[in-house]
Formats: structure tokens, C-alpha cells, sequence
């Protein structure tokens, strides 16, 4: 049936979730309510079919009924049983608590055997909405959770249900629901029943509500744009379409275009265009096959606000400033993070990790990298090359001039979006080994914390210790190449800080030259990784900034040295990012003035890669210019998406072709909700939109006293590889679009992160910009 979520073969699906999960047995196995998936399979009616088999197992929980009294049930005790209401387990739990474990009611002695996949379910109610932590974890310190989850508990009695697979074989684990750090100003009460925890059950699948069958871009089209929508359907002739206006009258309409399966939904779809159709208005929907789409608008303004509020977003990532409510309304304003006030640690006097330098370095400062609290100089790099790239093509003062963003520094003159990229780029010049240390000019690659912390976590509040992880190739070419662009940037409006960033991005490279190969370890305790042992791309994109500023012949010579000057492959399927950056070099010699011998190519192999990527997209029912080898689609596959759309828009640039902007538009309506689970990817867009994206200090799913993540933020998307546990037990054997949750413990499909703003910022500021940027 055509809503059903095509998936991979169950057998091997199993195996592969129990192989993870056994891995990670230190990792929380976390789920989320069944409760929501019954509502999911109400309006997807496919999947009610296929509803969830009763566990197998026999029933672990003695007394889960409550009918014979609360034993063996137990309660910390500041916590005051009532024993007024017969037939639950009823508590009152104190306000004032700080950790979730301060109050607790459970049960002990559940046994776990490895392998086996349980099934927890119960009812709970509380006198006001709470959070509780419900888990099944070991009974001994380090409590390690098999299960954690965090249902949003209410007046109301819900029945909530999770699954997890068991990593380890134990006879006794602890079913606990905590209730402590609930933000409660007084006392509340947690009411539970009909608890059950049986073995042999099913993975919990999730079911996307995927609403109507046609598939629009659900916040709207450019009057003067493409008008591209996707109709999932059986059919496999013709079907008619209506576009209808506000009023339900009929505007327009047409004939579908079947396009057989799409192998990136694994849907039989049909596309619909309805570019003719140019009339301005809001509330329009798209009708056909007896489907009406969510309603979106005709208009120009919309990329105006994108392109703002997904710059404004490196505003709340900021550390070593506190974030103002004045300038963030909304829940956002927090204190700064990790500027060495307990119980921090840094980042003010940050030492090595143990084996590294024997001294410490202020490396306050910078954006944090993503959900987590690590900065890193690798992803650094691309991402804040991408604020002042879209800086550099456009320099449009009305849209990214000073006062554009309402951020501290506004009103200083300088454009607000060169202000912002500034908070990074002072932090990543901090990263380079002072004169007369070992690997002098190279630059340290993170500075993270020692351990992971969990979820939530506000900056200012993450205690683990900081560290400095050791100098890098990747990381000092990042800087190279970020410092020569930033003094080309920056000499109009401060000429010391041009400056110091030239000859801070000279050391650099000379000290890559003479450590050509320092690379990260794979592995990362507390921190990503960013490993990256090719570094040929790197030096490629750093000579290209270099000689772009100074037009010098040794950068020039770097340049011409390189393979990858000349290579055919450099824009991939999946597109560039954090570990592949020849694509930056060669953007930006085939768009900014220079001299380069032969540059006529390098512009020609833009053009090239360009059309390829409109092929692709040409090729995809749903209109996305990416195609990555195997239909794997990557960790952040939005980024991808829009990285690709940007050598689009790089060759609209370079010919004033129409195509290549209408390509950069067509990619939005993908990001924007026309896609196979019917839903925007950017925060506060689209009628249905991603805002439980992982991060730790915006986790409103897991702390009520926190907000959403701000509008226009994008979550990384779609990710084949479901590599954290919650995707794994919840998307096995997903097909790519599909391998995507909106859910905060979703790392590896729902994160945010300041490379994935990058690229959204730059495509939303080159739509609402003029048509192919300025002359050159
Ligand atoms: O929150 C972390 C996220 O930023 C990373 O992308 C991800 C992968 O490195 O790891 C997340 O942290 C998890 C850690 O890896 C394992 N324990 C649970 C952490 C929070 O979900
Ligand atoms: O974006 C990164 C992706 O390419 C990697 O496959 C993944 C696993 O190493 O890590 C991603 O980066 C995360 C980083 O390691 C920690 N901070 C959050 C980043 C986004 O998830």
C-alpha cells in the first residue's frame, strides 16, 4: 500500500540492531511512546494493519496492577505514598529536586537476558505535565540504562509503551520511574498502573504520520519560480491535478507525469509542475487522486526571513557570551558557557588531554558545534568559510548589512553577518600553537569535553573537564584557509584584524607543509571524532584562499601543483562538507577575481559539475540534486542537498542562467516538506517541521523549562546509516528519505549543527538575493 513504509528484509534488520546495541552497551537504549504511533497509524491506515505483536514472553512484573497494594514496589523516601487511591501506585514528589534521581519509585529484580527484546507498558498520570525519566538500568553504580525514556506525562491517564533490546544478561536490573528536577515549584503527584515488561517482543517501528499524498514545498513557491510537487499514488497513468486557491476555486490544473518507483522513497509517485501558475497569495493547495495538499503560498518574501533566521541561529550556538533575551526572546537567553565560573572548567585555561602539551590555552569563544558543547576546528571551518562566503558573493548591505540581525554587535558598522562569523574566526586563530611550542602554527584540532555528558545540559552548567585534542593537518589547513579568507573579507571594515588573520593563515600553511600528515583519531571519547586522512582537498582549498588574498606566486604555484585543481571528481553525489573541501577552493577560483592561468577551465568544471547535478535533480521525483553512491544517504544528507544546490548556484552566478537558480529554488522545496514523510526540515517552516532536533541546552522534549530549538534551524536529515540507538531500534530497515525522526534522542538523523545552518543560510540569502548575484 502506497503509505506504508517500504522496508528491508526483518531478518536482517534484527541481527544488525542486536550487533549495535550490543556495542554500545554503555549507550541508552531510548524510546518513545507507542502512544504516539498509534495516533501515527491512525492517520497512515496501512500501518494500523500491521500493528505491533504482543511480546512473547512471560510477564516480568509481579503486582504491576497495584490491586494487591504497592508491594514489591519501592519509593525513596521523600517521596509519600498515597494510600488513599486504591488499586495505583500514587506518590507525591517534592519540588526543589535537581537531579532526576533525587526521587524515585520502582521496582527491583527484573531479570534481563542479552539478546532478548522487551516491551515496556504502563499508565501514568501527574497533577501537572512532567517529564519523568523512565528506565530499566543496571543496580549498580554506573547505572548503566538499557532503556531511558521520557514520556510527557499529564493529567489525563495515557498508556505509554517502548521496546529495547537487552546488551547484556542480568538478574536483577531496576525499573525505575524517576521523578526528581521535575521544575515543579510544588509538591506534584505521579500516578502509575498496569505496568507490564515482557520479553520476546517486536522493535517498536515508527510510523510517520506522512498526511496528505501530494507532497509540496509547504511554506511556498516563488511567483517567478519553479513549481514542482510530488503525488505518491498507485496509479500508473495520467491522473489530473488542481491547484486551488485560498477559496477552494480552481486556478489551475493539469495532468500528472508518471514516474514509476522513486528509489529514494521506494513510492510509485507521479510529478506534478504548475510553473505557469504565477499569481501571488497565501493558503493554496494542490488537489489530485482524491489527496489535497498542505497548503502553502506564492510569494518572495519568505527566503527574506529563511535567510535571517538561519543566520541568526550561530547566535545561540555562541560560547563565552551570555545569550540576551532581548536580543533572543522566547526561552533562549541562558548565561555564557564555559568561561571558566563553575562548575565549568573552561574554556579560558583549557590543558591538553593526557599525552599533549604541558600547557593551557584560552580557547574561549566560537560556536558550539552542534548538540553537543565540543568546538571543533575542522567543522569550524567549513562552516563559518560559508557565513562569509555568502558575504563575499553578494555583499548585499540591505539584507546582510549591519543591524540585520539584532545580535550584540549590531550597530558597529560592520555587517552583521561578517560580526557573526567573526565569533568564530577569533576562536579558531585561539586554536593555533603559539610561537616556540612544539607544531608551532599548527592548530590544535577540538577542544571538548573529557566524557559525554547527557541530555540536557545547559553550557554554562557541563562540568566535565576541557580539553585540547592534538594539532592537525585538516585543522591547521582549515585555519589556513578560513584566516586568508577572512583578511580578504574583513579589510574593508578592520584592517589589524585582516591582517592578523593573513599572517596567521601564512603560518599555518608553512607549518601544514612541514606536518603533512597529522591526523585525528578515529575514535573520540567525549567529542566527534572529525577524522579525515586525506588532506590533499584541504591543501587545495587552503592555497586557493591563499593565493585569492595575496595573489602570490607560491600559493598560486600550491594551487596549479594540486591534482585536484584540474580533477573531474571533485563534486561528488553526496555533495561536500567537513571531510572533503576541494569544492571550496574551486567555487571560489572559479567566482572571486583572480589570475590563475587557464581559469576558464576551472569555471567550465563548475558549470560541468553544475549540470550534473541538475540531471540528477532532473531525474529524482522529488526534485533533489543528490544521489549518493548505493542510495546511502549520509549523516546531515540535508547538508548535502543544499551544499550541491550551492554549485548551482555558484554556476547561475557564473552564466546568469536561469536553470542553475531554478535548481538552487527546486532543491528548497525538498528541504521545505515535498518529500516522502510529508514534513519541513527548518524549525517553525512548513505546516509540519523538525523541532526536536538533538541538542542539549534547547531539549524542551526532555526539560518543559526549555524551548524548541529556534526558528530556522535545520535538522541533518534523512541518514541511511541510523547509527544511534534510538533510529536503530525505531527505523530498521529503513529506506534512505524514510531513515529520519524527529525525535531529541535521534543523533544521527534529527541533530542540529553549524555546518548544516551553513548551507541552508547560504542557498536561502542567494534566492532572496538578486538574481545571479553582482556583476563581476
Ligand atoms: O550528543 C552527541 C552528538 O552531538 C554526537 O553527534 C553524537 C555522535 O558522536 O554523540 C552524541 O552523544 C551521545 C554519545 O555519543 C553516546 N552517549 C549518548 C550521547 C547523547 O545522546
Ligand atoms: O557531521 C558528522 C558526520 O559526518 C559524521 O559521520 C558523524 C560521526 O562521526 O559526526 C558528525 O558530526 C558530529 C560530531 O561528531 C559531533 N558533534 C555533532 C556533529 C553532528 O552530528
Amino acid at each position: 500500500m502506497l503509505t506504508t513504509i517500504p522496508r528491508r528484509g526483518m531478518a536482517v534488520m534484527r541481527t544488525a540492531a542486536l550487533l549495535v546495541l550490543v556495542v554500545s552497551a554503555s549507550t541508552a537504549a531510548v524510546a518513545v511512546p507507542g502512544a504516539a504511533a498509534a495516533s501515527d497509524a491512525a492517520a497512515a491506515p496501512a500501518a494500523a494493519a500491521a500493528a505491533t505483536p504482543e511480546p512473547t514472553g512471560p510477564e516480568l512484573i509481579t503486582n504491576g496492577t497495584f490491586d494487591s497494594g504497592h508491594s514489591p514496589w519501592f519509593a525513596t523516601s521523600n517521596v509519600t505514598v498515597d494510600t488513599s487511591t486504591p488499586g495505583q501506585f500514587c506518590a507525591v514528589v517534592p519540588a526543589g529536586t535537581t537531579k532526576p534521581s533525587a526521587a524515585i519509585i520502582g521496582y527491583n529484580n527484573v531479570p534481563l537476558v542479552k539478546g532478548e527484546r522487551y516491551r515496556l507498558v504502563f499508565t501514568a498520570s501527574a497533577t501537572i505535565e512532567r517529564l519523568p525519566r523512565a528506565l530499566v538500568q543496571l543496580n549498580v553504580a554506573p547505572f548503566t540504562p538499557y532503556l531511558e525514556a521520557v514520556p510527557d506525562v499529564v493529567a489525563t491517564p495515557g498508556t505509554y509503551s517502548y521496546t529495547f533490546l537487552s546488551p547484556v544478561d542480568l538478574p536483577a536490573a531496576s525499573l525505575q520511574f524517576q521523578l526528581g528536577a521535575a521544575g515543579a515549584s510544588s509538591p506534584w503527584t505521579f500516578c502509575l498502573d498496569n505496568v507490564s515488561l515482557r520479553g520476546g517482543a517486536a522493535p517498536d517501528l515508527f510510523v510517520p504520520d506522512t498526511g496528505p499524498r501530494v507532497r509540496v514545498n509547504q511554506v511556498g513557491y516563488l511567483p517567478d519560480g519553479p513549481k514542482g510537487a510530488t503525488l505518491v499514488t498507485d496509479a500508473t497513468k495520467p491522473l489530473r491535478w488542481q491547484l486551488k486557491n485560498a477559496s477552494g476555486r480552481v486556478v489551475a490544473d493539469g495532468r500528472t507525469t508518471p514516474r514509476g518507483v522513486d528509489i529514494s522513497s521506494a513510492q510509485n509517485v507521479h510529478s506534478i509542475d504548475f510553473t505557469r501558475f504565477t499569481r501571488q497569495g497565501t493558503g493554496y493547495t494542490l488537489v489530485a487522486d482524491g489527496q489535497t495538499s498542505r497548503p502553502f503560498d506564492i510569494d518572495r518574501k519568505f527566503y527574506d526571513s529563511l535567510r535571517t533566521d538561519a543566520l541568526k541561529f550561530y547566535y545561540d550556538q555562541r560560547s563565552g557570551i551570555e545569550i540576551r533575551n532581548d536580543l533572543r526572546p522566547g526561552g533562549y537567553a541562558r548565561p555564557a558557557g564555559h568561561v571558566g565560573v563553575a562548575p565549568n572548567t573552561g574554556d579560558l585555561v583549557v590543558p591538553c588531554a593526557p599525552g599533549g602539551c604541558d600547557y593551557t590555552l584560552d580557547v574561549s569563544g566560537g560556536w558550539y558545534d552542534a548538540g553537543d558543547q565540543g568546538k571543533y576546528v575542522v567543522n569550524g571551518g567549513i562552516s563559518v568559510y560559508q557565513l562569509m562566503n555568502l558575504w563575499e558573493r553578494s555583499g548585499d548591505r540591505r539584507a546582510l548589512g549591519d543591524g540585520t540581525l539584532a545580535i550584540p554587535e549590531s550597530g558597529n558598522g560592520v555587517p552583521d553577518v561578517l560580526d557573526e562569523a567573526r565569533w568564530e574566526q577569533e576562536f579558531l586563530l585561539k586554536m593555533q600553537v603559539p610561537a616556540g611550542k612544539p607544531l608551532a602554527g599548527m592548530a590544535f584540532a577540538k577542544v571538548h569535553d573529557a566524557a559525554w555528558t547527557g541530555l540536557p545540559m545547559l553550557p554554562n552548567l557541563d562540568p566535565q573537564p576541557r580539553q585540547l585534542y592534538p594539532p592537525t593537518t585538516a585543522a591547521t589547513l582549515n585555519l589556513a584557509a578560513t584566516a586568508a579568507q577572512a583578511a580578504r573579507v574583513f579589510r574593508p571594515f578592520d584592517r589589524a584584524f585582516a591582517a592578523k588573520n593573513l599572517a596567521a593563515a601564512r603560518t599555518a600553511w608553512t607549518a601544514a607543509n612541514a606536518n603533512p600528515a597529522l591526523f585525528a583519531p578515529a575514535t573520540s571519547v567525549g567529542g566527534g571524532p572529525y577524522a579525515d586522512n586525506v588532506v590533499s582537498d584541504e591543501f587545495y582549498w587552503a592555497a586557493a584562499e591563499l593565493y585569492l588574498t595575496t595573489g602570490e606566486k607560491q600559493y598560486r604555484d600550491a594551487v596549479l601543483a594540486s591534482p585536484l585543481n584540474t580533477a573531474t571528481d571533485i563534486f561528488t553525489p553526496g555533495g561536500f562538507f567537513w571531510g572533503s573541501v576541494a569544492a571550496l577552493g574551486r567555487l571560489d577560483l572559479a567566482l572571486l577575481p583572480n589570475n590563475l592561468p587557464d581559469r576558464r577551465a576551472v569555471r567550465a568544471s563548475v558549470i560541468t559539475a553544475a549540470d550534473g547535478y541538475l540531471a540528477t535533480q532532473r531525474a529524482q521525483p522529488y526534485g533533489v540534486p543528490y544521489a549518493p553512491i548505493n542510495n546511502k544517504w549520509d549523516w546531515g544528507s540535508n547538508s548535502g542537498i543544499l551544499n550541491n544546490a550551492a554549485v548551482l548556484g555558484v554556476a547561475g552566478d557564473l552564466t546568469g542562467r536561469d536553470k542553475y537558480r531554478d535548481g538552487v529554488i527546486e532543491t528548497m522545496d525538498y528541504i521545505l516538506g515535498r518529500n516522502a514523510i510529508n514534513q519541513s526540515y527548518v524549525t517553525g517552516y512548513g505546516e509540519v517541521n523538525s523541532h526536536n532536533q538533538h541538542t542539549r541546552w534547547y531539549a524542551h522534549s526532555l526539560d518543559l523549562s526549555m524551548p524548541n530549538p529556534p526558528v530556522g534551524t535545520i535538522a541533518g536529515g534523512a541518514n541511511s546509516g541510523i547509527q544511534d540507538p534510538l533510529a536503530h531500534e525505531r527505523l530498521a530497515g529503513c529506506v534512505a528519505q524514510f531513515c529520519y525522526i524527529d525525535n531529541i534522542q535521534s543523533y544521527s538523523t534529527n541533530e542540529e549543527a553549524i555546518n548544516w545552518n551553513a548551507p541552508l543560510a547560504w542557498v536561502a540569502a542567494y534566492i532572496s538575493d538578486r538574481p545571479g548575484g553582482h556583476d563581476r
